[in-house]
């Protein structure tokens, strides 16, 4: 066990908390859905979707893998499947048709790597993972990250498959900008075709894994707001808002209404009030609740969820609207759960 792990071991004991299991604990500063995996990887992901993304994550994790290539392996999944019209290969496209790509990712070293209106290639997220291990940027964007991905050995693709132009299609015939909430968890595209002007919008993976070692990491990867203006950016690759992996105190996701989430630097936001002490769902509803104040009347309309785990491995989120589930792989648990939110319907 490393001297991290004992100190971690150490102050939770210090910390009074109460024990439920071999691996469990509860906390007083907990009301929902809570788990502390101590000694044991985790991972969390975003919508019902994750639950696949963190098996890939989890066989890293499990034999001792760095959460950094845990959550690179687990995003990846979603972004090769052409079922998921909101990540990668399939998502959808922007009003031109253009299917544009945002990801970033961030390890226990405050490093990180981003990339923005990235099209023509699935794996956006391990192109975002080069810019932060091979360049001495961390955001590149459109043409440049292309550029970069190209010289780097990815393959240009087409993104747009026939469900997802079918749809972009449909819409085309009223283009009317509305995004719809918890689209995530919706039929895909392929399955059903949206109805013309239907409100085809977000989905996006945000992932947090916690490796055997106690370290942190994180990746968030999508094709953002469906129709949305073409080089339009979201929260998704923007470090603070999307995505935030501090390792002395936790890390936060998003999902949901972009521009809410970077007004509000939503998941850096989270990170801060786990330092002082907030369990992560709380920490997750104060985001939420910021969003609200800031927002009141698009608030109501919108969905934003945030999804967060802390140093210890408790995890929990908050979102505005009800609809918003996230997945959990630990040693013991393998499933979805649903967030409790600020509206009730
Ligand atoms: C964005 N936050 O581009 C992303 C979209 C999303 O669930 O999360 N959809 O604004």
């Amino acid at each position: 066990m490393s001297d991290r792990r004992k100190f971690l071991k150490f102050s939770m004991l210090g910390a009074a908390a109460t024990f439920v299991g071999k691996n469990a604990l509860a906390s007083p500063d907990h009301d929902h859905y809570y788990e502390t995996v101590r000694d044991e990887p985790v991972v969390v992901s975003t919508w019902n979707f994750g639950m696949e993304a963190n098996a890939a994550a989890w066989e890293i994790l499990k034999d001792g893998g760095h959460a950094l290539d845990a959550v690179e392996a687990g995003v990846k999944v979603p972004e090769g499947n052409p079922d998921v019209s909101t990540v990668g290969l399939g998502g959808t496209p922007d009003r031109d048709g253009r299917v544009t790509l945002d990801s970033c990712i961030m390890d226990d070293k405050h490093r990180c790597g981003s990339v923005m209106c990235l099209e023509h290639i699935v794996h956006a997220v391990s192109v975002a993972r080069l810019v932060m291990e091979k360049t001495p940027h961390i955001v590149l964007v459109g043409d440049g990250a292309l550029q970069f991905a190209l010289e780097n050995g990815f393959k240009k693709e087409n993104l747009l498959t026939p469900a997802s132009k079918k749809a972009w299609q449909k819409w085309l015939q009223t283009s009317k900008y509305e995004p719809v909430n918890n689209i995530e968890n919706k039929v895909p595209h392929h399955k059903k075709a949206p109805m013309p002007g239907s409100k085809t919008n977000h989905d996006t993976i945000g992932m947090l894994a916690m490796d055997a070692n106690g370290n942190l990491s994180g990746a968030c990867t999508t094709s953002g707001l469906a129709y949305k203006i073409h080089g339009r950016v979201g929260d998704s690759p923007v470090i603070g808002a999307g995505l935030y992996v501090d390792n002395e105190a936790g890390a936060a996701t998003a999902t949901g209404v972009g521009e809410e989430v970077i007004r509000a630097v939503g998941a850096h936001l989270i990170v801060e009030l786990m330092r002082m002490g907030y369990s992560p769902e709380r920490a997750c509803k104060k985001a939420v609740e910021r969003i609200i104040r800031y927002n009141p009347g698009e608030a109501q309309k919108i969905q934003v969820g945030f999804l967060a785990m802390n140093k210890y491995g408790e995890y929990g989120g908050y979102s505005l609207q009800p609809g918003f589930s996230y997945s959990v792989r630990t040693r013991d648990t393998n499933r979805i759960f649903h967030a409790p939110s600020i509206y009730k319907k």
